[in-house]
């Protein structure tokens, strides 16, 4: 017999990849663990028959010869499989998306891969079967899909993520059912985190980007927790935000990112705890810790984490093209030309005194003007930046002092120059290899 599970507190994505394994592997029954999120327990309450599922006391464990686990690969996540973990005769297939693995379950064959839901990886494989779906299957996987991408949208989701959502709707998922049950109504308890959350968040500028924290205390049982910590986020613009949330005897973090750089999973799982890049979240024992604690704990892990893929000496342009202040407009207007730039340094005794760029020499109107000192027409204000810099913080300084042109210093000395097409090269990923 094949069985198929994932892990407790199922979410969306868990779910939808055990329903795609009992139609990926002959004869595969589906086991969802008890404990679902409050979501996913509406929607089994009302499809539960319409698949192949059964709860795990219901697991004859001895007639098992594969065991499919989908979206984890950590043994106490499951529910009730210990009695499989030392069978020496047990298949094990793993599909996830959680990297780098952390967990546990050694399989026998597995597919893992950094995507934004495990649900894709599955469709791969039905889409190269040439596989029909009905419109059933169909909505919960597109919900799975749409739950763990937001939509499409988290900085983890890829083109194949997309592509399987188009195979989904081209199976006919079903958009109103797949709203009804992504977007259930905000409870009054969660209503009441959030407010509770509004009074008062901490904020931390780590290495430029913005981090929050937020400790709150509950006071009784408020389901799907997480999907308000994510719409806080948002509230506060914060790139990344940690919730410490007590109860009698334990605190459970919960941290949600919005950028790439911030893989709140990797941090939290320096705390005993998981997740992937833009969510994850830890439990840990009141008497083991304090929230200042745990706090000075994330900020020392970010602070190790590198938060950049590039540092500012890689995309800075270098040796400088500089010129003197005496130098005359036309031999700016030549070295321009010639060197294919579009701005110049100005200095004098090694130091920057000004910078001219291409958009300055428009402002030369009569012909003898070409024969004018640089120093007449070049902008004095030059903001510098340093080899410490990143190019997030790059980025920002240059938007919010509307300047194109950042030369980065380093021990007084002129290294380098950034400009907006640097800046746009590091984004769009287009750095050479
Ligand atoms: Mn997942």
């Amino acid at each position: 017999m094949i069985i198929a599970t994932t892990h407790k507190n199922t979410d969306f994505d868990g779910l939808a990849s055990v329903i795609a394994a009992t139609l990926l592997y002959p004869d595969c029954i589906g086991v969802v663990p008890k404990m679902t999120n409050k979501n996913v327990e509406q929607f089994l309450s009302t499809h539960k028959t319409a698949f192949n599922l059964i709860l795990p006391n219901e697991v004859a464990h001895d007639q098992v010869d594969k065991l499919v686990v989908v979206d984890t690969d950590h043994w106490p996540r499951l529910d009730r499989m210990e009695k499989l973990r030392n069978r020496t005769d047990l298949a094990i297939d793993l599909w996830d998306h959680h990297l780098p693995a952390s967990g546990n379950i050694e399989p026998t064959w597995q597919c893992r891969e950094r995507i934004g839901a495990t649900i894709t990886l599955l469709i791969r494989e039905m889409k190269k079967r040439k596989m029909q779906l009905s419109p059933l299957n169909s909505t919960i996987m597109l919900i799975g899909l749409y739950e763990d991408t937001g939509h499409l949208s988290f900085p983890t989701t890829s083109a194949e993520d997309a592509a399987a959502a188009a195979f989904l709707l081209e199976n006919g998922a079903d958009l109103n059912v797949a709203n009804f049950f992504l977007n259930p109504p905000y409870e009054e308890n969660q209503k009441e985190v959030l407010f509770e959350m509004m009074k008062e968040t901490e904020k931390h500028t780590v290495k430029g980007h913005l981090i929050g924290f937020n400790v709150v205390h509950l006071e009784k049982k408020v389901f799907n927790l997480a999907a308000v910590v994510n719409m806080y986020r948002k509230i506060v613009n914060v790139s990344a935000l940690f919730v410490i949330f007590t109860t009698e005897d334990r605190y459970t973090i919960i941290g949600r990112s919005g950028v790439d750089a911030v893989d709140v999973g990797e941090v939290l799982a320096a705390l005993g705890g998981g997740g992937h890049s833009g969510a994850g979240s830890a439990t840990i024992r009141r008497e083991q810790s304090s929230p200042e604690l745990i706090k000075t704990k994330i900020l020392a892990q970010l602070n190790t984490q590198s938060l950049e893929r590039a540092s500012i000496s890689d995309i800075m342009s270098f040796p400088v093209v500089f010129v003197s202040p005496d130098a005359t407009m036309h031999e700016v207007r030549d070295i321009m030309a010639r060197k294919n730039i579009r701005g110049i340094l100005v200095m004098e005794d090694e130091k920057i005194i000004g910078v001219i760029v291409l958009w300055d020499l428009k402002r030369i109107k009569k012909k003898n003007q070409w024969n004018s000192p640089v120093k007449a027409f070049m902008s004095r204000e030059v903001i510098t930046i340093t080899t410490a810099t990143t190019p997030t913080m790059a980025a920002r300084i240059m938007i919010e002092n509307d300047v194109g042109y950042l030369p980065v210093v380093d021990h007084e000395q002129v290294v380098g120059i950034v400009t907006r097409t640097d800046i746009l090269t590091y984004y769009y990923d287009l750095l050479p290899d």
